[in-house]
């Protein structure tokens, strides 16, 4: 297997090497192999779509995706009629070598295939020959005297990595639900599957909890924001309902994506304990101080007692009852475990548990979480801080402060995200900070976003597998509104894409330039805001 998928690659190398600008294949993520051949198919409004079952599922996205632009609406049929134009698209367990996101996609002049071994594929099929279109494919309004007109390809592709994801904070600056299905629509047609959100931090509790009313009445209107020091600033409040939250998994379902929800604990929880002082250390103090003075009193670390534990597990069930997701995120960074050190109720804890220090409690904490997510069939998620004071048994670590948290625990046989701040920190200043907005600092280019490799060398050949793959975050604090989100995420979210889907062997950041030029053009003419190339 290993061997066909160099083939392919090296087949792709050589081939976009020697394509002539007519023969541009500009889609982004790069395809692993393509094969330029003569002619087009054109859409037009006789053009039939034919597929059955779970194909038929896919092949409605297709119709739904193109009918704004062209203004007319793609039949879907059954079977193929003869001698008729078709788009074609079906399932094949042959291709099943190709993973189960990957998929064939053959343009001749006229007929186009698109055949996949399962349905994620013939989306992703579906995704590349929207780019294979003109950029106005994409407008949401129609557009006149276009041929729609689709070069003639032969197109094998499959992604590297199983997790290419996106982290999006309306913790700290709510993104209303409207914006964030567009966000999905957008992060989809770049072949992105996981959106993590960031739904519990000191600025705000985001997620309806039926068990724990206040979390939301209070903790989704914090006067509190780390931007806005004075006070909370625009689009600091609100939340998800659980009806809102049902129907966010199930839109991004249908673009295959897999909303992977973050829950912090055990710092990061200023909201939770303005809401419900008992969680926090020394209980009570809070609920004495006039409502403006509420933030100061909570340092954001709950005192991980058998309550809390509780508590965070109830939330939990209510999490895990909202969102299929596999992995839970359950935070786990930056806690100020120096408080429990010198906090005397937590000496007492720490001695009856045998614990010989905060950052072992800290571990106790994460495995009582990570014990009940996987009696419940889930694996828990948590940044690379769990690490300290020993890892929980089933815990998948996402790396941040750099790669050595991966490293070790990939090493260790755990699974691993790599979120390295040094490359997919998209909060980062993306230009000279001057003529850039306002951002939380640091500095993260696009070229070196596009060079990141997600498998350290220092990672043993034999525990490669454990990098699940790469994921950008999008932290909140200093973005406010979707435009902003936008400009952020791109172009140096569609550089990360591709770091997720293609191989390093043949990745060349001239030659990505080169498509992001026509791909921008695509970006426009769906009204997605973006940082303008140097
Ligand atoms: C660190 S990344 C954090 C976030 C901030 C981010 C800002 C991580 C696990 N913790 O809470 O939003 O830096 O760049």
């Amino acid at each position: 297997m290993l061997v066909a998928v160099v083939v392919l690659v090296l087949g792709a190398a050589t081939c976009l090497a020697s394509g002539t600008d007519g023969d541009r294949i500009d889609v982004i993520p790069r395809p692993v192999s393509v094969e330029r051949l003569e002619g087009a198919f054109r859409i037009t409004p006789s053009t039939c779509l034919v597929a059955q079952g779970p194909a038929a599922v896919e092949a409605k996205k297709l119709a739904a995706s193109l009918a704004p632009a062209m203004g007319f609406s793609l039949e879907l049929r059954a079977s193929l009629p003869p001698g008729e134009k078709a788009i074609e698209m079906h399932l094949d367990e042959g291709l099943s070598p190709l993973g189960v996101e990957g998929y064939e996609l053959r343009v001749a002049p006229e007929r186009i295939a698109i055949v996949a071994a399962q349905p994620a594929g013939l989306f992703y099929g579906i995704q590349t020959l929207r780019q294979l279109l003109p950029a106005v494919a994409f407008r949401t309004t129609k557009v006149d005297d276009v041929a729609w007109d689709v070069p003639c390809v032969k197109i094998t592709d499959r992604p590297r990595f199983a997790w290419r994801g996106l982290l999006l904070d309306p913790a700290r600056h709510f993104i209303a639900k409207g914006d964030l299905l567009r966000f999905i629509d957008v992060m989809a047609l770049h072949k992105f599957n996981r959106l993590q959100v960031h739904l519990t931090d000191n600025e705000g509790w985001r997620i309806e909890i039926k068990k724990y009313p206040r979390l939301t009445e209070i903790g989704s209107k914090m006067d509190w924001n780390l931007r806005h020091r004075d006070g909370a600033g625009p689009r600091c409040f609100g939340f998800y309902t659980q009806d809102d939250i049902r129907q966010i998994v199930r839109y991004a379902a249908d673009r295959h994506v897999t909303v992977v929800p973050e829950i912090e604990m055990p710092f990061h929880t200023g909201a939770a304990i303005v809401a419900h002082p008992e969680l926090g250390i020394a209980p009570g103090r809070l609920a004495l101080q006039p409502p403006e003075q509420r933030w100061r009193e909570t340092s954001g670390l709950i005192a991980p007692r058998p309550e809390t534990v509780a508590f965070f597990q109830d939330v939990l069930t209510e999490v895990m009852e909202l969102f299929p997701s596999k992995h839970i995120h359950i935070g786990g960074d930056e806690a100020n475990i120096n408080l429990w050190t010198n906090d005397p109720e937590m000496q007492v804890q720490m001695t009856q548990l045998q614990l010989k220090d905060a950052h072992e409690l800290h571990s106790w904490f994460i495995k009582q979480m990570d014990a009940f997510l996987s009696r419940h069939g889930r694996r828990l998620v948590g940044w690379d801080e769990i690490l300290q004071g020993g890892l929980a048994p089933g815990a998948t670590v996402m790396s941040w402060r750099g790669e050595q948290g991966g490293i070790a625990a990939a090493n260790a046989g755990h699974d691993v995200v790599m979120a390295p701040t040094t490359h997919t920190y998209l909060d980062y200043y993306q230009g000279p900070p001057e003529s850039e907005p306002l951002a939380i600092g640091g500095n993260l280019p696009l070229a070196k976003v596009y060079s990141y490799d997600p498998i350290p060398e220092a990672i043993a050949p034999d525990k490669a597998h454990h990098v699940l793959g790469v994921q950008a975050q999008l932290w909140g604090e200093y973005i406010a509104t979707p435009e902003h989100l936008n400009y952020m995420a791109y172009p140096r979210a569609a550089a990360l894409a591709e770091v997720g889907w293609f191989a390093k062997e043949a990745k060349d950041y001239e030659q990505f330039v080169g498509r992001l030029r026509h791909h921008i053009a695509r970006l426009k003419a769906l009204g997605v805001d973006f940082r303008p190339l140097d």
